[in-house]
Formats: structure tokens, C-alpha cells, sequence
């Protein structure tokens, strides 16, 4: 497949790069941090978009590379906002990690080194795992978690409540965030039960001392009522799509 090929080549071309979705305080509207999502700029293409992409890479054995370039560059891209924006406080920059990287040699070792060589404060490069990824080998994942979090990185539970026992593992599991998926979200001023979930996942996570985000914040409505739900951040096309990083540090500096 051409596709392929030009996959191959697209990591050494500098062609795969993070776009940056703006994580907001939903009470203050500014920009507590981000999440960075890939992009391919393919030269006859244009940009690709990971769901694309992702399946592909993934089957070439490309994932702990994607993993390891997207850590790097976020963590890079991170520590200089940091340093222009002080008045940006405590901002944060996740990453999501693909089921196979949980399992891979040197990933807690990697990102030990990517916080070290970048001297972003402690928590500041943020791990997103989905429930079905910790799932596979919960107790090794539990094991790799703790390590991740000792080496300076925080963790981020993404799409709670479309797995299963989600419970246990937020109890178990050393996790700073929980995003709540974003069919709740979008479907909360339409379905009393969604609204509900909603509610209670944001109490829950309060009554664990996690940061709630919710995903899918695709408007004002939606917005006012996760502020009625005592949330605390939001995620969605209503404040802005995954940006590139310059207009992403336009974002962030016109959100303070
Ligand atoms: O950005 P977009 O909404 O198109 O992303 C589509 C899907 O691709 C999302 O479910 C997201 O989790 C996944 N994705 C985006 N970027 C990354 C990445 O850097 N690593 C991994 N493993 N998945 C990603
Ligand atoms: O949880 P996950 O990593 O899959 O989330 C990232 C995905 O969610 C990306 O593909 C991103 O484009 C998508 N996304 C972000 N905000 C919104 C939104 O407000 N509405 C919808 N439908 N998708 C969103
Ligand atoms: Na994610
Ligand atoms: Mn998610």
C-alpha cells in the first residue's frame, strides 16, 4: 500500500506531529492544560487525521515510536509555555498511551528522562489510559502506573464509564484525573440519565480528590450545566478542536 510507505518514511520526515486540544476551567474559561492528539502532515494528502492512521501504524508495529515521539515533542513544547506563560499556574500536557506501550521495556524509563532532560514540574506530562487498556494485565498495569507516577508523570483515567469495572480500578489504581467520556457529556440536556451519570462521576471523583474533565463540551449549554455539576474542567469543540501548537499558545494566552 502507498499508504504504508509513506507511513515508514513519515516519522523520519517529520511529518507526524501533536495538535493540542485545550483543556478549560469550566468556571474561569482558562486553559489548565492540553491534550495532545496526533496529526500526520502527509505532503500530497494534507493532514491526516489519527483514526486514519492509527490502525495502520499500529499493525506495521509503529505505536511505541508514535508514543515516544508525541511524549517528547508535548513535553518539549509544554516546558516553553510554561517558561512564556508563569501566569499559566500549574498548566498540564497529556498524552494518551496505546495499550502496547503500558506493556513495553524503558517506557517508565523514557518518560523519567523526557521530565528530567525538560524539567517540567512534577505531574505536568500527563498519562491518559483508557480502562480497556489497563484491563489486559491489570496487575502488571497497576505496577507500571505507580512507576510512571513516581517518575514524575500524573495519570489520567480517559472515556470512564464506557468499560468495565471501573470501580475497582479507580480505587486501586494511582490516578490524579478521570475524563468522563464524552457520550455522557453530549447526550446530558437531552437524557435525564446521562445527566445523572454525569453527576455522580463528578462526586465520585471529588470524593477520591481526582480532577473531573469532561469530554465532549461542544457548547454553552453543555458547559453551564457541568458547572451546575460542580466539574471542574472541560474538553470539547465548544471552546476549540485540537489546534496546532502556535494557535494553541494563542489560545492559552488569550484565555488568562
Ligand atoms: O484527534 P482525534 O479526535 O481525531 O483522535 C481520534 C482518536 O485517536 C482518539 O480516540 C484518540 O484517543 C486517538 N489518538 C489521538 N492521538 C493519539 C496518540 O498520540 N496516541 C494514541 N495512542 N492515540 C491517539
Ligand atoms: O478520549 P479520546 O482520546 O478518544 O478523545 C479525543 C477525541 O475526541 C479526538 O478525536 C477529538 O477530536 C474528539 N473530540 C474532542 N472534543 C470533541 C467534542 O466536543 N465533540 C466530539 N464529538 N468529539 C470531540
Ligand atoms: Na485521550
Ligand atoms: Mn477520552
Amino acid at each position: 500500500l502507498a499508504l504504508e510507505a509513506d507511513l515508514r518514511n513519515a516519522f523520519v520526515r517529520g511529518e507526524i506531529e501533536p495538535f493540542y486540544q485545550p483543556i478549560v476551567n469550566l468556571k474561569t474559561g482558562a486553559v489548565a492544560g492540553f491534550e495532545a492528539l496526533v496529526r500526520w502532515r502527509h505532503p500530497q494528502r494534507g493532514l491526516v487525521p489519527p483514526d486514519d492512521f492509527l490502525t495502520l501504524a499500529d499493525e506495521m508495529g509503529l505505536m511505541n515510536e508514535l508514543g515516544l515521539l508525541m511524549m517528547t515533542q508535548a513535553a518539549r513544547q509544554l516546558a516553553e509555555w510554561l517558561h512564556r506563560h508563569p501566569s499559566a499556574g500549574k498548566l498540564f500536557c497529556s498524552v494518551n498511551l496505546s495499550v502496547g506501550e503500558i506493556e513495553r521495556d524503558h517506557l517508565v524509563e523514557d518518560v523519567a528522562r523526557i521530565i528530567q532532560e525538560t524539567g517540567l514540574p512534577r505531574g505536568a506530562l500527563k498519562l491518559e489510559v483508557t480502562e480497556g487498556d489497563i484491563m489486559r494485565d491489570t496487575a502488571h498495569a497497576a505496577e507500571v502506573l505507580a512507576k510512571l507516577r513516581e517518575a514524575g508523570a500524573s495519570l489520567a483515567l480517559d472515556d470512564f464509564g464506557t468499560g468495565f469495572s471501573s470501580l475497582s480500578y479507580l480505587a486501586r489504581l494511582p490516578f490524579d484525573t478521570l475524563k468522563i467520556d464524552r457520550y455522557f457529556v453530549l447526550t446530558m440536556n437531552k437524557d435525564e440519565g446521562s445527566a445523572k451519570i454525569v453527576k455522580s462521576v463528578v462526586n465520585l471523583g471529588r470524593d477520591l480528590s481526582l480532577e473531573v474533565v469532561a469530554e465532549g463540551v461542544e457548547n454553552a449549554e453543555l458547559a453551564g450545566l457541568l458547572l451546575d455539576a460542580s466539574c471542574h474542567y472541560g474538553q470539547g469543540f465548544g471552546y476549540a478542536p485540537a489546534l496546532p501548537a502556535q494557535e494553541a499558545e494563542v489560545y492559552l494566552n488569550e484565555s488568562l
